[in-house]
Formats: C-alpha cells, sequence, structure tokens
C-alpha cells in the first residue's frame, strides 16, 4: 500500500465569469475570470494508491461515484499518473459540503481537493501555481480554488499561460471585505451541466464574441476596483456580468435557462435594498440560486433580509482559505 494523501479546498464564485472554451482538450477558457473563494463550502479528498486495485474508485459524501463520475475522476488520475510516471490504481474518497450539482461551484472544489491529494500520493511536487493548472485539467473553475479570497485566473493562450493567482486585497475585514449571502433557492442537480451549456453557447449563440470581448475589459475594470477598495465599482460591475453571461446563453439555440420566477425574485429584492440604501449585488451561476455580494459588515443584515424571515434558506460568507494538504503524501 502506498501512502495517501487528503487535501481540503473551498468553492469560489465567479464575479467576472468563465463562460466557454477557446481549448477543450486543455480546459482552456475562453475569457479571464475573477472569483472569491468561500469559507462556507468545502471539499475534503483522500487519495489512495493501491498496487492491488484493478481500476480507480470512488466514493462521494459516502456513496460509490456514478459512472459518470469515475470517468472523470479517471481520466483526471490517468493525467497524474502521466506527469508522475506511475500505473498504480487508486481509490478516491471525497466529502463535499457543497450541495452537487446546483450551481454552486461543486466540480471546482472537488477537482481542486483532488488535484491537492493526487498530486501528494503520487509525489508529484507542484508549487501552487502549477496545481492550479492541474486542477484546470479536471474542472476549469477548479484552476481559481486552488487560491484563497479574491483569484483572478489568466485566459492565457496554452497550458503553461493558463492559471489562476491569488489578487491582494480580497481579506475579510479589509479595505475591501467582500462577503457573500448565498440564497438556496434550489439545492438539486441542474437540468443541463455547464460543460454542455458553455459548449452549445461557443457554438450557436452569437451573442458569444460580445461576450469574450466584455468579459477580458470586464477583469481589468473589476482588477482596478480591487486595487482602488472599491466595492460599489466591484458589485456593479459582477452583477452586470453575470446578466451578460446569462444572455449569451439566453442566446444559444435551443437556449439554456438555469433561471426561474425565484432566480428573478430574488434580483428584485437586491435592487430593492440598494435603493433603500443597504449595498449589495447579486451574481447567479450555472442553476437557479443566487448569490449576493456585500461588505462584511452589512452580511448579516442582507441575509436576513434575503431570508424571508427565515422561510429561506440563506449560507453567509466570508473570504476562505487556500487548498491544503491535511494529510499524508
Ligand atoms: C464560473 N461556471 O466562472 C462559471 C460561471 C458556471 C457559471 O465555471 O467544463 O464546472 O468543468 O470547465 O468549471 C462552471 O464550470 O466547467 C463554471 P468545466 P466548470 O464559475
Amino acid at each position: 500500500m502506498t501512502d495517501s494523501a487528503t487535501a481540503v479546498a473551498h468553492a469560489n464564485i465567479a464575479l467576472a465569469k468563465y463562460w466557454g472554451k477557446r481549448d477543450e482538450a486543455l480546459a482552456l477558457p475562453a475569457t479571464s475570470s475573477l472569483s472569491l473563494t468561500l469559507d462556507a463550502f468545502h471539499a475534503t479528498t483522500t487519495v489512495t494508491p493501491d498496487p492491488d486495485a484493478g481500476e480507480d474508485t470512488g466514493t462521494l459524501d459516502g456513496r460509490p461515484m456514478s459512472d459518470g463520475e469515475v470517468v472523470r475522476v479517471r481520466r483526471f488520475l490517468d493525467l497524474v499518473r502521466s506527469l508522475a510516471g506511475s500505473s498504480l490504481h487508486a481509490s478516491v474518497d471525497s466529502v463535499s459540503t457543497v450541495p452537487t450539482g446546483a450551481g454552486l461551484a461543486s466540480s471546482a472544489s472537488g477537482f481542486a481537493a483532488l488535484a491537492g491529494a493526487a498530486a501528494a500520493a503520487y509525489g508529484l511536487d507542484l508549487d501552487p501555481r502549477a496545481l492550479s493548472r492541474l486542477a484546470r485539467r479536471g474542472s476549469g473553475s477548479a484552476a481559481r480554488s486552488v487560491f484563497g479570497g479574491l483569484v483572478v485566473w489568466h485566459a492565457g493562450t496554452d497550458d503553461a499561460s493558463s492559471f489562476a493567482e491569488p489578487v491582494p486585497g480580497g481579506e475579510a475585514g479589509g479595505p475591501l471585505d467582500p462577503a457573500m449571502a448565498v440564497v438556496v433557492l434550489d439545492a438539486g442537480p441542474k437540468s443541463i451541466s455547464s460543460r454542455e451549456a458553455m459548449r452549445r453557447t461557443v457554438e450557436t449563440s452569437p451573442f458569444f464574441p460580445s461576450w469574450t470581448e466584455s468579459t477580458e475589459v470586464d477583469v481589468a475594470l473589476m482588477l482596478d476596483a480591487v486595487r482602488a477598495g472599491d466595492l460599489p465599482t466591484l458589485g456593479a460591475l459582477a452583477e452586470s456580468n453575470a446578466l451578460r453571461m446569462h444572455a449569451t446563453m439566453l442566446g444559444a439555440r435551443p437556449p439554456v435557462r438555469y433561471w426561474t420566477a425565484h432566480t428573478v425574485g430574488v434580483l428584485d429584492q437586491v435592487q430593492a435594498l440598494r435603493a433603500d440604501g443597504l449595498p449589495c449585488w447579486a451574481t447567479i451561476d450555472a442553476g437557479p440560486n443566487v448569490k449576493v455580494l456585500c461588505a462584511g459588515r452589512d452580511l448579516p443584515a442582507v441575509a436576513e433580509a434575503l431570508s424571508e424571515g427565515g422561510t429561506r434558506r440563506v449560507v453567509t460568507a466570508r473570504p476562505g482559505p487556500d487548498l491544503r494538504v491535511t494529510a499524508g503524501g
């Protein structure tokens, strides 16, 4: 038996979104993106290489992984094995506090934790940038979950230049003090995977070229806002960028629509809270749930308002930590 390794990675929510790939095989995104890693949701993954195992196996939250999940893990471990020069199969056991497949970035924390644990278990000595590039191959947004706080993922033009890195200024209690209220409207699996929806958007939406051009500009403007400690500008850009991402997928054929009437209801509420003098901004991923960015000091009031007297589940989150390998390796 070879030593196992365990890693913990936190979920991230993009403020400037990744939507569409320029290269599927290498998982190169069409645009750069900017995200906030959250302390509220994380995945803990243990990889145990086993000389006696004939194939890779896995569990997710204590149940055997589905065929589709095992295929994705196996492909990822193939990449790790090729880098490590190993032929050992492994068991992968992952426990997540993120509702799987509900547009709450379960694959980001999942594949970042898998990358960290697999690299350690197979003896790869990777610096954080190399780990981010490796995690990207499992799931694009996982590149960002290697780091805590605010993170930029440079789109790059090849495997070496497409990596994430931390952006100073995202610390809790700092001048920007970013925080998030996650409004959980539906924690069930989504109707179409983001991978498939992105592909359809790239292939059929006439809005896609404008989306990529304007997102590159948004990332630059957001980084300026972070440097200036200007949360209102960052928030307004984030809300607009999310709406543009959904506009580009609504332009696909057949259209991709993750919103429900409840999603629109929360957008209305966020607008009303701003009008009442409570600064907060909405963002939406590949699912109906709405994440609301605000300053840490306003988080209790924002969460209280969105919870509708406690009838709705709202999870509060502050900037989360870097990926860490917690055992073995
Ligand atoms: C993001 N999302 O930037 C965007 C916004 C969803 C909406 O990254 O195909 O699961 O594995 O690279 O990383 C979700 O996409 O997709 C995602 P793959 P991933 O957070």
